[in-house]
């Protein structure tokens, strides 16, 4: 087919869609930049972008309830009785197995932009240690290195970027000598994208070359773990288990031998930690189950009469909130990518730079477009079997979301200094404390002093004593 039969017929595909708009400008593009365009054209599957565009960008309301639902069940944080002990033991010791025999990587989502922080660049590079300000990344390879230590075994560690901050992200691994990590050991890979539209359906252009574009969500990552190559490097080296979790949780205990242990034994492909949320409306996906199968009912999506639903013990009957941290099989991985699999999308109304049919740059002050995502816990009923395990949230969930406030970075940091208090008092240290009972000092524990409290323990003749107002650091 020559070159002007081909324009002809991408004519007649963006017709019948209704997207011409896209070569508008087309006159005005030299090769190389028609070129561009026609790779970008190329990625696109109109067909499914037309059911996409009628399903999710032009209705306002696309999630629907499951029919019937009910909470979650889920192992909770202490085993209930001796029997479950037992198991919670043994769980543990296939988990240790299994980390030692390299089995388990670590795996991170990182293509969120500090935004909402008020944070220029990648979130992972936002410094939230209370002592050094060591930026999250930091912490997380400091967290890796030490498992090495403890582990004798290498800990690969993959790290999911968007396209707007994977070369910022590469240079900051670059320039911090990968943070003493092996480089062969970092994978660090992009996200795919999803095109932009107009309130009323139109594919946005970003410039008169170039769709808009946005990162297609955390549930993307399925798919780049699989096209990136970083899934085959898995398998190449043996690897069966990832342990996931989201670049903004300063306290995540990447290698759990607990719950790695519990999704093994039990046979699951797909497994969740989950904690008792503050309240009905915290920001946090609710686990339900729907169908027989975990499913992950988003915060906004639960009917405030469900949320505030309270067993006759006074708790939460959807008690359990999801905290975005996973163990996901290998094969569970390759199953969903060879046999093909599509996640719901989700529609987020956002202000979107682009521009007009005349080629005019738009920024706008209202939201005018719509930016389509998919979720990774809505892969939970895809899996054959899907365990919860409740943790506490002082133990490992502090993110920083926001600039100021709840989930911010100063509480984050406030976590991260209580954490190291009660994991010190536990080694029988005495930390001075104000009348309101927190901290009256600032801690910060290294991951490579201490990964678990009884780690401190073991330590207890390397910590100094600590006066109301110390900054002690224990590296
Ligand atoms: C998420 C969960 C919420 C709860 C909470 C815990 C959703 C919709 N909600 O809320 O239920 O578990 O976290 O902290 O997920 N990311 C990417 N690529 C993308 C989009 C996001 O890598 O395209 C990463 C991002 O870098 C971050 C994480 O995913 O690490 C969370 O994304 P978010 O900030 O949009 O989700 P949030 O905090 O609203």
């Amino acid at each position: 087919m020559t070159d002007q039969n081909k324009l002809q017929k991408l004519k007649t595909v963006l017709k019948k869609y209704g997207q011409s708009h896209i070569l508008a400008f087309w006159d005005r593009l030299d090769p190389a930049r028609r070129g561009w365009l026609l790779a970008q054209i190329n990625q696109l599957d109109f067909a499914q972008l037309d059911r996409w565009r009628e399903e999710f960008v032009l209705k306002a309301s696309p999630f629907k309830l499951p029919g019937k639902f009910v909470p979650a069940p889920f192992y909770a944080q202490q085993p209930g009785d001796a029997g479950q002990r037992e198991k919670y033991d043994q769980a543990r010791q296939l988990g240790d197995k299994l980390i030692s025999q390299g089995k388990v990587a670590a795996f991170v989502v990182a293509g969120g932009q500090g935004t909402r922080l008020g944070f220029d660049g990648p979130k992972g590079n936002f410094p939230i240690s209370p002592v050094k300000n060591k930026t999250l990344f930091q912490i997380f390879a400091e967290g890796i290195s030490a498992a090495r230590e403890k582990y004798h075994t290498s800990c690969p560690w993959y790290i999911m970027t968007s396209p707007l901050n994977y070369q910022q992200t590469l240079d900051i691994f670059s320039a911090n000598n990968y943070y003493g990590l092996d480089k062969k050991d970092v994978f660090i890979f992009q996200q795919g994208t999803l095109p932009n539209f107009s309130l009323d359906g139109k594919i946005l252009l970003a410039d008169i070359d170039t769709i808009a574009t946005s990162p297609d969500g955390h549930g993307g990552s399925l798919r780049a773990l699989y096209n990136s190559g970083a899934m085959a490097d898995m398998q190449k080296r043996g690897i069966e288990f990832v342990s996931y979790w989201q670049v903004d949780n300063s306290l995540i205990n990447i290698f759990d031998p607990l719950f790695i242990g519990l999704h093994a034994f039990d046979g699951a492909e797909m497994s969740s930690k989950g904690l008792s949320k503050t309240g009905p409306f915290e920001k946090l996906g609710n686990f339900c189950l729907a169908d027989g199968k975990v499913t992950v009912i988003e915060y906004s999506d639960l009917p405030d009469e469900l949320a505030e639903k309270r067993n006759p013990d006074g708790s939460l009957a959807f008690e359990l909130g999801s905290i975005a941290i996973h163990i996901i099989s290998v094969s569970f991985i390759e199953r969903l990518n060879k046999h093909g699999f599509v996640l719901p999308l989700h529609r987020a109304v956002k202000k979107i730079s682009h521009i007009d049919d005349k080629g005019q740059r738009i920024e706008s002050k209202e939201p005018n477009g719509i930016k389509l995502e998919s979720f990774v816990f809505d892969a939970l009923p895809l899996a054959g079997k899907s365990i919860i395990l409740q943790t506490v949230r002082s133990e490992e969930f502090a993110p920083a979301k926001n600039a100021t406030g709840v989930d911010s970075a100063q509480t984050a940091r406030q976590m991260m200094v209580d954490r190291s208090a009660v994991w010190l008092e536990s080694a029988g240290v005495k930390v001075p404390r104000k009348a309101d009972g927190s901290p009256d000092c600032v801690i910060e524990i290294s991951p490579g002093f201490a990964l678990t409290r009884e780690d401190v323990a073991k330590k207890r003749d390397k910590i100094p004593a600590i006066k109301p107002g110390d900054k002690v650091y224990l590296g």
